[in-house]
C-alpha cells in the first residue's frame, strides 16, 4: 500500500487527490510542521530536504511533486495521455510549465521574503503578482482549447495540480492586494468547479478539513 506523507492543505494535497481518484489503497499519514515533524531523522530518510510530499512506494520513497505523480500517471493509467497518444507530448509541455513556473511563482507570491530577503519582498511579490497573470493566460488559452487534461470533466495529474495552485494563488498570497481570482480565467475556473465536485475529491478535501469552493473561490485568508 502506498503511504503518502503530508501536511492538510499544503502540497501533498494533488498527490492526495491523485490517489483517491485512481482509486488505489493508501495511507495518508498527517505530519505536523510545527511539531517538528519535517525534520524527523526518520523523515529526512525519506526526503533529505524535509519537505512534503513523499510518497512511499514499492519501488521506494519518491519525492519532488512532479515526479510522484509521472510515477502514479505512468504506473496506473487513466491520469495522463499515455505514450503513444498524440497529444502526450503537449501535455509534457504543459505539465512542465506548471512544475518549473507556475509552482515555484505561487510559492513566491506566498512567500516573497524568501528570494531576496524582507527588504525586496514587496518588490518581488509585485513582479510575482505580474508573471503568474501571465502564466494563467497562457494555460488559459490551452485549457480554453478543450483537451480533456485540462478540462473540468475529467482529471488528470496536471488538472489536479493547476487546482491546487489556484487555491494557493487566491487563497494565501504574503499580500492581499496580490490575490488572484480564478474567475479572471474562464475555462480555468470552469475547472476548478469540476473537480472540486468530484466525489473522491470531496473525500479528500473532508479528510482535509475543508470545504467549499476550495478550488474556484476560496476565500482570501491574507489580513489586509
Ligand atoms: N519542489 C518540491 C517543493 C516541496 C515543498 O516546498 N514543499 C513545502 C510544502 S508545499 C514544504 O514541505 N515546506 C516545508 C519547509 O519549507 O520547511 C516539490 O514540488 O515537491
Amino acid at each position: 500500500m502506498y503511504v503518502l506523507h503530508g501536511v492538510h492543505d499544503w502540497g501533498s494535497q494533488v498527490i492526495h487527490m491523485a490517489l483517491a481518484e485512481l482509486g488505489v489503497p493508501f495511507h495518508f499519514n498527517a505530519l505536523d510542521f510545527q511539531a517538528g515533524d519535517l525534520d524527523a531523522p526518520s523523515f529526512r530518510a525519506l526526503n533529505p530536504f524535509g519537505r512534503v510530499p513523499v510518497l512511499e512506494t514499492p519501488d521506494g520513497a519518491i519525492f519532488e511533486t512532479a515526479a510522484i505523480l509521472l510515477y502514479l500517471g505512468e504506473r496506473h493509467g487513466g491520469l495522463a495521455p499515455k505514450l503513444e497518444d498524440s497529444d502526450r507530448a503537449r501535455f509534457l509541455i504543459w505539465f512542465i510549465f506548471v512544475t518549473n513556473g507556475l509552482h515555484p511563482a505561487a510559492m513566491t507570491l506566498l512567500h516573497p521574503e524568501r528570494p531576496g530577503g524582507e527588504a525586496a519582498q514587496r518588490a518581488v511579490a509585485d513582479e510575482t503578482h505580474g508573471l503568474l497573470q501571465g502564466q494563467l493566460a497562457a494555460l488559459e488559452a490551452v485549457a480554453a482549447t478543450g483537451h480533456w487534461w485540462l478540462s473540468p470533466d475529467r482529471p488528470s495529474i496536471l488538472s489536479l495540480y493547476v487546482v491546487m495552485l489556484l487555491r494557493w494563488i487566491k487563497a494565501f498570497p504574503a499580500y492581499a492586494d496580490h490575490s488572484i481570482a480564478s474567475q479572471d480565467y474562464p475555462a480555468l475556473h470552469r475547472m476548478a468547479k469540476g473537480i472540486e465536485t468530484r466525489p473522491a475529491i470531496q473525500q479528500v478535501l473532508a479528510a482535509e478539513g475543508l470545504s467549499g469552493p476550495v478550488f474556484s473561490n476560496p476565500d482570501c485568508e491574507t489580513a489586509d
